[in-house]
């Protein structure tokens, strides 16, 4: 059985797959069990966002944060993730750095476990008795389009910010002179991201989303509750499914950093790019990495770098124009 077209993506994140499937001891027979629990999950999470009560909860959370007064977010524009239990970590080191004026506007789904979610960010819980069991990666990244939209769509709500939990923001994004963010006056694209380095291609892990039209075609086109529905990575299939009508906008590989290309280590081995790169405005996506213990390790290890060689990470969105310089490097 076929589970995944792996196309245009880069070779560290085909490893981590094979890493994955590998460990889960993926046998033919598992893999045949695993798509049939993965379809029964799919159905049980659609139906659960059909529900009338859960739209309206997470309508009325996202208005929340969007009317919170904020001094580095900008006027109806929030912050939104998804955290399960075993990223709770990532989410608690990713927000520690975070200013409270950013952390206002910052709400994310909360799946598992209440206990331990870090303060200062807030959660509206996912409902327990909706889900049987801990919900795979696959539907994880579709959810992300669930709830950006669900974001779009409430009061006071224009942008929205995705930030998956594993990234560890060094710099206000929304200061960053890239189109469709800190640029007074220009063109506002529909959708600005993260890329994949080596293929120039969409990465969803950080993306800034104005267009709730576009977000409605990816989860009607997808289809991906369906049992028969494309089996390429989430951001393979929107990228396909956007490309062309709408406009996107690809936000340089050095200001939203990745980890697939940049290998920050938590010793002193750090390369000069990776140097180079964290006094830039930046985020840095802990990707191409499997346990929850190495993206911590990097986010943090970027954390104290930053702090260490660039000072306090600056937030208000008044010091932004003065951006720092672009240090050139070499591959
Ligand atoms: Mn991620």
């Amino acid at each position: 059985m076929k589970f995944l077209v792996l196309r245009n993506y880069p070779p560290c994140r085909r490893r981590e797959r094979a890493l994955r499937w590998r460990s889960a001891g993926a046998s033919a027979a598992r893999a045949s069990a695993s798509a049939v629990r993965m379809a029964n999950e799919e159905a049980v999470v659609y139906r659960a966002l059909a529900d009338a009560s859960l739209r309206a909860g997470l309508l009325a959370f996202m208005a929340d944060i969007a009317a919170r007064p904020s001094a580095c977010v900008p006027d109806g524009s929030v912050v939104v993730t998804a955290v399960n239990t075993a990223h709770a970590p990532l989410l608690h080191a990713q927000v520690a750095t975070l200013p409270q004026c950013f952390r206002r506007r910052y709400g994310a789904l909360c799946f598992g476990e209440a206990r331990g979610w870090p303060a200062g960010a807030s959660c509206s819980h996912w409902p327990a008795q909706r889900t049987g069991h801990r919900l795979s990666y696959e539907v994880f990244t579709w959810l992300k389009w669930e709830l950006i939209h669900l974001a779009l769509l409430a009061t006071g709500v224009r942008t929205v910010l995705w930030t998956d939990c594993d990234v560890a923001v060094l710099r206000n994004p929304f200061g960053i002179a890239v189109r469709g963010f800190g640029v007074p006056g220009g063109a506002a694209a529909d959708l600005t991201h993260q890329t994949n380095a080596m293929h120039r291609d969409l990465n969803t892990g950080v993306m800034l989303v104005r267009s709730e039209s576009l977000v409605r075609h990816v989860l009607i086109k997808s289809r991906w509750w369906a049992p028969g529905r494309s089996r390429d990575l989430e951001q393979v299939v929107v990228e396909r499914l956007v490309s062309g009508n709408w406009s996107l906008a690809k936000v340089p590989y050095k200001t939203f950093a990745s980890y697939c290309w940049l290998r920050v280590r938590p010793d002193e081995n750090v390369s000069r790019y990776a140097k180079a790169l964290l006094c830039l405005p930046s985020t840095l996506h802990a990707n191409c990495l499997s346990s929850t213990a190495e993206k911590l390790g990097v986010m943090q290890a970027a954390q104290a770098r930053f702090r260490e060689r660039c000072g306090s990470p600056r937030f208000a969105l008044a010091l932004t124009p003065s951006l720092s310089p672009v240090i050139s490097f070499d591959p």
